[in-house]
């Protein structure tokens, strides 16, 4: 039907952004068959790494080492105690588990932190998995799998059914950025490797690269890379990159997907909060894609910095999809400004945006702040059309959404979408 004035327009985007299923294509979540790797509930929630940097701003006589001593509880409760009763809750991290409180049904009015962990308790996984994934209209999330994680492989190994839900992502870090300390897992393995990138060494890690995944399906091999990445240089990690990874990705069909802009531990005593952030050298990434045409791409920068000249880059290769305002950037300012800047560079040929949840929950806020903005920002995008004559169909933009929030990453992988 065509779209006959500013306010349908607006009313209409709205409702087909908000109730569009997404594909999540990066997240940190797990299917319950991976036991204790899959996080939920409001101790998970209050203990996230965001919300843990932003709670020792806040107590500066906090020693770290009291902090990681205390029990799970322990922490949650200084967490709210800190961020959410001391101090009002409207940084981005802290607005989220109000969100998904709210989005629960649960009663915020009292504030009371016992009565919300009662109602978690009274949750059992498998149907809580159903009820979030049906309030978040998140159709499927992608997982980060790490075969060298002993407790994950073992998962595996188990070959128990797959949740179609949570795809795989076979995640390359330690093989990539941590060769001298992962080359004897790769041999506990039973692959006959040695430190030295010999022939065989590099033909073994292809074979352990193909036998993951035959083994886990992933939609694409993923790597983070630290603010200084630089292609080619003479190191290991860009060997391992071109004599492994662009093959077999090649080879497979798969993408490689490179996230980049991590400062990694720059304050250990907040481990896993403790990473920071790095303007990159964009041309690393003009001369691996470029480079590498019959390779595909998914990339993603952390650095606010990066990002202009990134779409750029994508306009120029068309083997790379941007995707996601990562971490650091997943704030309303930034997401908005990040994906008006996206949709004028590079119309829909972009995911504007994933998730990185940790724990299932917060699909919930995540997605309700990200979907908010999406369609703000796209009523403006076709407001200008429309006031410029051009004629918006309800199927069309209906069309569009669908693509934004999933489909462009469906074709560009060039695997049909799991119905
Ligand atoms: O490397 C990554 O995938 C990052 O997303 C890190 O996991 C980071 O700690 C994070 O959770 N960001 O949201
Ligand atoms: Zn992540």
């Amino acid at each position: 039907m065509t779209i006959r004035s500013q306010q349908e327009l607006e009313a209409f985007v709205k409702e087909t952004v908000n109730t569009c299923p997404v594909t999540d294509i990066h997240t940190h979540l797990f299917a319950e068959s991976f036991g204790e790797l899959l996080l939920w509930g409001i101790d998970e929630l209050l203990t996230y790494h965001y919300l843990i940097a932003e709670t020792f701003r806040f107590l500066p006589e906090l020693s770290y080492d009291k902090f990681w001593n205390m029990s799970k509880k322990e922490q949650a409760d200084l967490i709210w105690n800190t961020l959410f009763i001391e101090n009002t809750p409207y940084s981005e991290a802290c607005r989220g588990v109000v969100t998904v409180l709210n989005r629960l049904g649960l009663d915020l009015s009292q504030r009371d932190l016992e009565q919300y962990r009662a109602y978690f308790r009274s949750q059992n996984t498998k149907d809580y998995i159903d009820h979030i994934f049906e309030l978040s209209k998140v159709k499927s999330v992608v997982m980060t799998n790490d075969p060298l994680d002993d407790y994950e492989r073992a998962c595996w190994m188990e070959e128990a059914p797959r949740d179609p839900r949570f795809l795989a992502a076979l995640r390359i870090d330690p093989l990539l950025n941590q060769w001298s300390s992962s080359w004897s897992k790769l041999k506990d393995q039973g692959y006959p490797v040695e430190e030295e990138l010999t022939s065989q060494t590099i033909s073994e890690i292809k074979q352990f690269l193909h036998d993951w995944i035959k083994r886990m399906d992933p939609l694409y091999l993923a790597v983070s890379l630290p603010d200084d990445f630089a292609y080619p240089e003479e190191s290991v990690r860009s060997r391992l990159i071109n004599e492994c990874i662009l093959p077999v990705t090649r080879e497979t069909g798969l993408p490689f997907a490179m996230m980049i802009g991590v400062k990694r531990q720059v304050n250990p005593s907040l481990k896993s909060a403790g990473d920071s952030v790095g303007k990159s050298d964009i041309g690393a990434v003009e001369r691996i894609v470029s480079q590498n045409p019959d390779n595909k791409f998914l990339v993603t920068m952390l650095s606010r910095e990066n990002q202009h000249e990134l779409a750029v880059t994508a306009r120029k290769n068309r083997n790379m999809l941007v995707f996601g305002c990562w971490w650091f950037l997943n704030n309303p300012s930034l997401i908005e400004e990040i994906t008006r800047m996206r949709l004028e560079l590079l119309g829909g040929s972009v995911i504007p945006q994933h998730s990185d949840c940790r724990i299932l929950d917060q699909l919930l806020y995540k997605w309700d702040h990200s979907r908010q903005i999406i369609a703000k920002v796209l009523c403006d995008k076709y407001t200008d059309l429309f006031q410029a004559g051009w004629r918006l169909e309800e199927e069309e933009i209906r069309q569009d959404v669908e693509d934004l929030l999933g489909g462009t990453f469906w074709k560009f992988i060039g695997r049909p979408e799991p119905q």
